[in-house]
């Protein structure tokens, strides 16, 4: 995105392409309005360079006669829609013409409003205009983004509050308790005559380690992030026949793959998504195998595994009616790594299972039955429960879910592990202060405050054109 005027008029389409009930072109920049009185003839006949700002206006965008011969052509009957610098997305101009949602007539409009003078705008340039003219920070500009890429209700609320201003006010604060303190050693280094208080350096103390607790909270939250973006992957682990095809079935609600009596009926290990309160859940139900007597079956035992390796969450699946296999013992020594949750399937059966040597193993456990579609509420309830530890509940919490937050907080996490170090060691003024800088540095990146162009470009390139 290097070299772009930003004095230019810019203009998109801010619809999606393709059929719609309408569709909208968006102009920004100090053209906008007298483009705007060369292509659109509004029913009251007043130009748009007049009207109020925060007004809609019905008429016609016209295609003027380029020789007498010619008559004037109407492209289309649309509402335009004015907003005035700076109360505007971009802080600029903006003028938008809602017209029919067509791929032509879109294109059309466009195209005559390019002839006029405009620009077209690139990936990300509305948002981009809006940070450089200060009306949002970097990672409020960040979050319009994740909104429009938002796959689930609770990654858009954390969208929604980042976009309100959440993660920069919390930047802005930390930033502000730092600076209080770099004063109070600054005051050292240039005066080093003067001692520093042991009341001052307490305070130094205490605020370093207020702010390292709150950036480890920050980056904590980001493992929910990752959640809330790409969503939750769970495999369905146990030895044959214990019922994980039929547990698959149960939670989709259809019966999607073959249950048998017979043992090593799944082979191939089979991915579905769920959707469990609003998390994205991808689901594996894999082959019960655990000793491959042939080739299939060691694919299949390396296709459980790779399953197994990559999935944040493992129901490990017994069969309740039977007493435990030196396969389950096997298998609870594996899960024991992970993030599990035992399920006792077949609980209209009587019960014959060793429970009290699971629950030494696991704290979460659940009967169900498959079969008879019993206690599936319990297991969903504690699915959501093992992502959450009760955490999403506080619905403020502020959840960090960009990869460029997370690399910034982690910066900031240890130059300020440094300088608790520093402090702890009683190093020099200088070391600390320095350290403290890095720390502002890193925090900066997120709101922007000190993130160069190639950064800008890189985010601004991810979003679509006319955002
Ligand atoms: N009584 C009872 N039987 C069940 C239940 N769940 C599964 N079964 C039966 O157990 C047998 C095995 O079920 P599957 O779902 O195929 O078991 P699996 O773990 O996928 O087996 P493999 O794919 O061979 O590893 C079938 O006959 C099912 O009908 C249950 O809750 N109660
Ligand atoms: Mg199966």
């Amino acid at each position: 995105m290097k070299d772009i005027n930003l004095f230019d008029t810019i203009a998109a389409i801010a619809t999606p392409l393709g059929q719609g009930g309408i569709g909208i072109v968006r102009l920004s920049g100090k053209k906008a309005l007298a483009i705007a009185d060369e292509i659109f003839t509004a029913k009251d006949g007043v130009k748009p360079s007049r009207y109020k700002s925060h007004t809609v206006h019905y008429g016609w965008i016209v295609e003027k006669a380029k020789v007498k011969s010619q008559k004037e052509k109407i492209v289309d009957e649309v509402l335009l829609t004015v907003m005035r610098a700076p109360r505007s997305y971009t802080k600029e101009d903006i003028v938008e013409i809602s017209c029919h949602g067509g791929i032509v007539v879109l294109r059309e409009i466009l195209d005559l409003v390019l002839a006029k003078g405009a620009r077209a705008a690139q990936r990300g340039e509305f948002t981009k205009r809006a940070f450089l003219n200060g009306r949002i920070d970097l990672s409020r500009a960040e979050a319009v983004l994740d909104v429009i890429n938002a796959k689930t209700r609770y990654a858009l609320e954390s969208s929604i509050s980042q976009l309100r201003g959440s993660l920069s006010k919390e930047v802005h604060q930390l930033k502000d308790k730092l600076i209080e303190v770099s004063a109070l050693l600054e005051a050292n280094i240039n005066f080093p005559e003067e001692e520093i208080t042991p009341a001052n350096l307490e305070k130094v103390n205490s605020d370093v380690a207020f702010i390292k607790n709150e950036v480890d909270k920050l980056l904590d939250s980001a493992v929910h992030g990752k959640i809330l973006r790409e969503g939750l992957s769970a495999v369905i682990l146990g030895r044959a026949n214990t019922g994980k095809s039929s547990l698959l079935n149960a939670l989709l609600k259809e019966e999607r793959v073959i249950v048998s009596p017979v043992a090593g009926t799944t082979r191939d290990a089979v991915e579905e998504i769920l959707d469990i309160r609003g998390i994205p859940l991808k689901i594996a139900d894999t082959a019960g195998i655990i000793e491959p007597k042939d080739l299939i079956e060691q694919e299949a035992l390396k296709r459980t595994r790779r399953y197994f390796d990559k999935a944040d969450l493992v129901l490990l699946v017994f069969d309740s009616s039977s007493r435990l296999t030196p396969e389950d013992r096997l298998l609870i020594k594996k899960a024991r790594a992970k993030t599990t949750i035992a399920v006792l399937n077949k609980c209209d059966l009587k019960p014959r299972i060793e429970e009290a040597e699971i629950k030494i193993h696991f704290d979460r456990l659940v009967k169900i039955s498959s079969l008879k579609r019993k206690g599936l509420k319990e297991l969903e309830e504690k699915i959501v429960q093992s992502v959450w530890e009760g955490k999403l509940e506080a619905s403020d919490e502020l959840i960090i879910s960009n990869a460029r937050h997370i690399q910034a907080l982690k910066k900031a996490k240890e130059a300020l592990a440094r300088a608790r170090d520093s402090l702890k060691d009683k190093l020099s003024i200088e070391f600390i202060a320095e350290d403290l800088r890095l720390t502002q540095e890193s925090l900066g990146l997120i709101i922007g405050a000190s993130a160069g162009e190639d950064i800008l470009d890189k985010i601004f390139s991810q979003f679509c054109i006319g955002k």
